[in-house]
């Protein structure tokens, strides 16, 4: 008996012993990054995250969203970094802001290539190419999760309706700190300048800028940019997905229990998210009413004058392409065309 309960007493010390480092490892609050304002779908979904994982795992893992790059001292493309190196756990980031360390990253800003196909953009995130892009991110210590949106970027501007790449001659417009935009927009023969978000805000209000190009639902209306920018063109030159990530340091020291709480709470979040982020845009005019409502002059482009932009940008296109990869940009082609075969197929206008 004495026997049996000192084996008890032994076993208990050793199950306590595996355990508590697991425990221990735990941090008190996991700090996520997000670089916009937490009113825009962006901000809602990082909070939406976090609060499921807080609810499933009855508070064992509190996770903080920090709003508008606090983490990243206003630096948005050093985001990729942080999260590697583990000064953010966590992350709902754009893949733009990314690129400038993850080159395939690059193939969503590849100039005119998705023409507003949202079906495309899920095929790849939800086939091979989605699948290689989350092991590219693995192999490089961020543990992707989900994929999210910001959306389609669309151009504003405070000077002139913009309808053909000459109406682009020397506006001053800001650009994400990635190459490829220095690319597309000299292309065009505008003077793009390369800011972080919140400081683009300053300059956009102050006129130091005359444009820029950001997602309607997700940027345009929550910051309200018709108080700077009266005009807008929907060109959707570019698609900007998000993505729901984790610090591999970070994931790897969860148990796994918590992991799979983790990634569930990712996926459904993501879904609503990307779903706010379509919101208005795909069905009713919600958000281009909101855009009238409050002065915007719209321009939409023909199909001509669509195909002037893309011929326009093709040797940026075709210089990316290569760095980017030829597999990835041919299987983003296939997706872009069979949903347009499609459409075709059924009748309908084909929107490029
Ligand atoms: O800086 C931008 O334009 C934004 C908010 O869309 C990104 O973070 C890529």
């Amino acid at each position: 008996m004495k026997k049996m309960v000192v084996c008890f007493v032994v076993c208990c010390y050793i199950f306590i012993a595996l355990v508590t480092p697991v425990m221990a490892a735990y941090k008190a609050e996991y700090r996520m990054s997000v670089v916009v304002e937490p009113t825009s779908p962006w901000g809602q979904g990082a909070q939406m995250f976090a609060d499921l994982v807080k609810k499933r795992t009855d508070g064992r893992i509190v996770i903080k969203p920090y709003f508008r790059s606090e983490l990243l001292a206003g630096k948005q493309t050093n985001e990729f970094l942080l999260l590697r190196q583990g000064a953010a756990d966590f992350a709902l980031g754009s893949t733009i802001n990314w690129s400038p360390m993850v080159k395939e990253l690059n193939l969503f800003s590849l100039p005119f290539l998705f023409h507003n196909e949202y079906q495309a953009v899920d095929a790849l995130e939800t086939g091979k190419v989605g699948k290689k892009v989350f092991n590219i991110l693995n192999n490089k210590g961020v543990v992707a999760l989900a994929w999210g949106e910001n959306g389609f970027r669309e151009i504003t501007n405070s000077k002139r309706p913009i309808n053909s790449p000459e109406d682009m001659q020397g506006l001053k417009i800001r650009i994400v700190g990635a190459p490829i935009f220095m690319d597309i927009f000299k292309a065009l023969g505008a003077d793009p300048v390369a800011m972080n978000w919140e400081e683009a805000l300053s300059a956009l209000r102050a006129g130091k800028v005359d444009g820029q190009e950001n997602p309607v639902v997700s940027i345009t209306v929550p910051y309200r940019l018709w108080e700077a920018n009266k005009y807008i063109t929907f060109w959707h030159y570019a698609i900007d997905p998000l993505i729901f990530a984790a610090s591999k340091e970070t994931w790897d020291a969860l148990d796994r229990i918590d992991q799979e709480i983790i990634s569930k709470a990712a996926r459904e979040a993501a879904n609503w998210q990307k779903n706010a982020a379509r919101e208005g845009l795909t069905g009713s005019a919600g958000s281009l009413d909101i855009l009238k409502k409050n002065g915007m002059e719209i321009t939409l482009l023909t199909p001509e004058q669509f195909q002037a932009f893309k011929i326009k940008t093709k040797p940026v296109y075709d210089k990316w392409a290569s760095d980017i990869g030829t597999d990835l940009v041919r299987a983003a082609e296939d997706a872009v065309q069979s949903v347009e075969l499609k459409k075709a197929g059924k009748g309908k206008k084909i929107n490029r």
